[in-house]
């Protein structure tokens, strides 16, 4: 080794390279959602200040099947704050909103049969939380996935990456 003592720069990135490395760590666990090894499932919460607990959900190739829950944890009702989980390829974001807005809350703004959404979960609000299951059989790891809630401008803000790894 030819550092030597304990003074020179390669000791003090040493000695604060465990910090980098803790913070860092909380800062991923903050934003970040992955499925679990056991069953494959995704929770996630979405509150009344339009905000998705994750921005990244990261999901095994190995899961051929995923369990997405989606708690609303905040107290506003479905018209007013309603939120829901729809995931679909990045290119296709824009053209399902824009479509999804147009079918109107009935339809928990997802146009009929809209062969675009890989996965959606219904639109909720306060206090409630909804599962669905859905197939990874004709996603790919090469492709840019995207999910946000296709509530009439919440799309703005609520809007993560999905990634198959
Ligand atoms: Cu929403």
């Amino acid at each position: 080794m030819l550092v030597q003592g304990t003074a020179g720069p390669y000791s003090i990135v040493k000695a604060i390279l465990p910090v980098i490395l803790a913070l860092s760590v909380v800062l991923h666990n903050q934003s970040y959602a992955e499925t679990d090894d056991a069953d494959c499932a995704v929770v996630l919460s979405a509150d009344d200040a339009m905000r998705f607990s994750s921005a990244e959900i990261v999901a095994k190739q190995s899961c051929s099947v995923i369990s997405l829950t989606l708690h609303h944890t905040g107290r506003l009702p479905r018209a007013s704050m309603g939120h829901n989980w729809v995931l679909t390829k990045e290119v296709d974001f824009r053209g399902v909103v824009s479509d999804g807005v147009m079918a109107g809350s009935a339809n928990s703004y997802i146009a009929e049969g809209d062969s675009r959404v890989v996965a959606f979960t219904k639109l909720i609000g306060g206090g409630e939380s909804t599962t669905i299951s859905f197939s990874t059989e004709k996603m790919k790891a090469s492709e840019r996935y995207v999910f946000f809630c296709s509530y009439p401008g919440h799309w703005g803000i609520m809007k993560g990456t999905f990634l198959l790894t």
